[in-house]
């Protein structure tokens, strides 16, 4: 099984400016930990960062017929992008959509994913757990039977 996760813009300053919010974790740190649980579970998992939206777009078609399924947490991107969403849809591959934070819990504009509709799962609000909790619920997702 081969798996992607994705994370959208700012998220690569994880760890290095606001703790309070997104946690005092790098996103390597995040990376590796998660690489690690993949591969204790026999799967592979890539990971890609970029804060350019056309970047994000285009690892996604480069994951058509490569990955079983992609962890995404889109950053700023989830409220705003139809790109980022249409690249999903066509792309035709099962994803989780994740958060660090409750977005719901937040400022409105926050509140509107323009992914979370087509997800298989979303989960949002536990901090660097939100990674594994994704993991876990795809991998549940993918090896049930039928
Ligand atoms: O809670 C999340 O994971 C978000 O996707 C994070 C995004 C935010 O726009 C979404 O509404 C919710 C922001 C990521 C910014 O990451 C930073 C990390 C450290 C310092 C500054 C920004």
């Amino acid at each position: 099984m081969h798996l992607l996760l994705i994370n959208g813009p700012n998220l690569n300053l994880l760890g290095q400016r606001e703790p309070s919010i997104y946690g005092s974790s790098t996103l390597q740190a995040i990376e590796v930990d998660l690489q690690r649980k993949a591969k204790e579970e026999g799967v592979q998992l890539d990971c890609f960062q970029s804060n350019f939206e056309g970047a994000l777009v285009d690892r996604i078609h480069k994951a058509i017929g490569e990955v079983d399924a992609i962890l995404i947490n889109a950053g700023a991107y989830t409220h705003t992008s139809v790109a980022l969403r249409d690249a999903l849809l066509g792309a035709g591959i099962p994803y989780v959509e994740l958060h660090l934070s409750n977005t719901s819990a937040r400022e409105q504009f926050r509140h509107n994913s323009f992914l979370s509709d087509r997800a298989v799962g979303v989960i949002s609000g536990f901090g660097v757990m939100s990674y594994h909790l994704a993991l876990q619920g795809i991998l549940n997702y993918l090896r049930k039977p039928g």
